[in-house]
């Protein structure tokens, strides 16, 4: 039978989750590389054309939620880093949306957009994300305990590492000022799974 396949490229931190994941459940998942720019042919895989992607027999799975689960089921018996979907969703939502608001904002700047016009929509978008994330990681650090999920390491405590380490490079944010989250990402990050997935530095594209 073919081993389920999970497609990513080398910056994604939502990627990142999903294969440090793969590591640490030992789980039978080829993981494969794609170059940047993703090409538009990956539409064909996945409608909003990003990854990860992961494909099994018949099944073509997104987004990074979703994977999660997929990949919670295909561990065979409970091992660190838990994940209780029912329990755990609200967390999980909100770190991987703090994820996309970082992305949103780092796509904006990188890709040089400025106003064209007068503003109508009443929001400076840009600085509405960066709320957004402010808002989620005081959010995060009041409610954690030892990890996000009180005393138990979870997938949410894998996706704020991946999230905050990738901003770091790409959309630096002051998330160290706060202590809890920040020896959360620093026991994660000195693991053989983020060891294993450290990203190549960013290249800008010409
Ligand atoms: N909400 C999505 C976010 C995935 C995402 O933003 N992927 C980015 C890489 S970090 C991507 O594939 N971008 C390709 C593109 O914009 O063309 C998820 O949870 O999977």
């Amino acid at each position: 039978m073919e081993p389920a396949q999970l497609f990513y490229v080398d910056g994604s931190p939502f990627a990142r989750i999903c294969r440090a994941l793969i590591i640490d459940w030992e789980l039978p998942v080829e993981t494969v590389k794609l170059d940047w720019p993703l090409d538009t042919s990956f539409f064909d895989e996945n409608p909003l054309g990003q990854v990860p992607v992961l494909k099994t027999v018949g099944e073509t799975i997104f987004p990074t939620s979703q994977i999660a689960e997929q990949l919670w089921a295909m561990t065979t018996e409970a091992q660190a880093p838990y994940f209780d979907p029912l329990a755990d969703r609200q967390l999980f939502l909100t770190v991987l949306a703090m994820g996309d608001a970082m992305v949103a904002a780092n796509q904006i700047t990188r890709t040089g957009l400025r106003p064209t016009a007068e503003n109508t929509y009443g929001i400076d978008i840009v600085e509405r994300h960066g709320m957004r994330v402010e808002r989620t990681l005081d959010w995060l650090e009041e409610r954690s305990g030892k990890w996000l999920m009180d005393d138990t390491v979870s997938v949410c405590d894998y996706a704020l590492a991946c999230i905050l380490l990738w901003s770091d490079s790409r959309c630096p944010t002051d998330w160290r000022t706060r202590p809890k989250l920040t020896r959360i990402v620093e026991e994660l990050s000195t693991g053989d799974s983020f060891a294993q997935t450290v990203p190549s530095p960013w290249k800008p594209t010409e």
